[in-house]
């Protein structure tokens, strides 16, 4: 498949960075891992993938601006666009040797995500999204499910980490849906999990307190493969609420149905 000069630049840098993902992963035991707060895991994995990513996006794009987890925010002469970047998303996952997670990239330009790559190098999954063109998996075009039956979807949830969010809230939206779905799941790195639901793998997805670099690939992914995005009130933006709901536009009105009244 031919990409854009722009997705080939994201593809490159998240390949390089997934090499090094994929040989820290055979030496978990070296990896200096530490925490960051309560469960809230960093290891020399992450800080390695994002420096890596950092400069080759930097020396393909210089003047960038670069939000990345473990870097923070650094600011570029280019005011209107920004790397928002996930090195390593699924760090407990990867520190347990959990083959599901990935490097995340979304690039926004002024207000709007324009493009968005995601990596799983465990498994070479190689999802890209730019703005008008649609979503890919390994060059496969990428469509949600066309499910319209709750009963017979498949759904996934994140879960709030300790310390963050409010896990009373978490149990009594998993209460609601667990009994209106065919299948439930929790795989623990949000990027996928929007990734999943663009593929058409889950029916539907949600989380809440997700910061902009879980979010802002998956969801460019999730809208090019026709679905719908929004945070839990059903038109807001995950990046300012870092709540996320999708879906095609069926699944995610239903999900919005069950999870909005809870919140109140
Ligand atoms: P991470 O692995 O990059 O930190 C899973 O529910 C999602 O939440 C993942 O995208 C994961 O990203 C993120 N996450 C995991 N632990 C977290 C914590 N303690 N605080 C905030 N986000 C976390
Ligand atoms: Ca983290
Ligand atoms: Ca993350
Ligand atoms: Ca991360």
């Amino acid at each position: 498949m031919l990409y854009s000069a722009l997705i080939n630049v994201m593809v490159k840098a998240a390949r390089r960075a997934g090499r090094s993902l994929k040989r820290d992963l055979g030496e978990i035991e070296h990896l200096q891992v530490s925490l960051k707060g309560p469960a809230n895991f960093v290891s020399l994995a992450d800080k390695r993938a994002e420096e890596m990513l950092y400069t080759d996006l930097e020396k393909a794009r210089p003047g960038y601006g670069f939000l990345g987890e473990e870097g923070g925010q650094r600011e570029g002469s280019d005011k209107s666009h920004t790397w928002i970047v996930d090195p390593l998303d699924g760090t407990t996952n990867f520190l347990h040797g959990i083959p599901q997670f990935a490097i995340s990239i979304g690039l926004k330009r002024e207000d709007t995500i324009i493009a968005g790559v995601i990596y799983n190098p465990a498994n070479d999954e190689l999802y890209i999204a730019e703005r008008g063109k649609g979503a890919f998996l390994n060059d496969q075009r990428l469509r949600v499910a066309g499910r319209r039956q709750l009963n017979e979807c498949v759904v996934a949830c994140g879960l709030p980490h300790i310390g963050r969010g409010n896990h009373q809230l978490a149990l009594q939206e998993m209460a609601a849906l667990q009994t209106k779905v065919a299948g439930f799941r929790r795989f623990g790195a949000a990027s996928l999990d929007l990734a999943f639901v663009a593929a058409g793998r889950l029916d539907g997805f949600w989380e809440r307190n997700l910061q902009p670099w879980d979010i802002a690939a998956g969801q460019i992914m999730v809208r090019e493969a026709g679905g719908t995005v929004s945070g839990i009130q059903g038109n807001d933006d995950p990046l300012q609420t870092g709540h996320v709901v999708c879906g095609n536009e069926f699944v995610h009105g239903e999900l919005i149905k069950i999870l909005k009244p809870l919140g109140h």
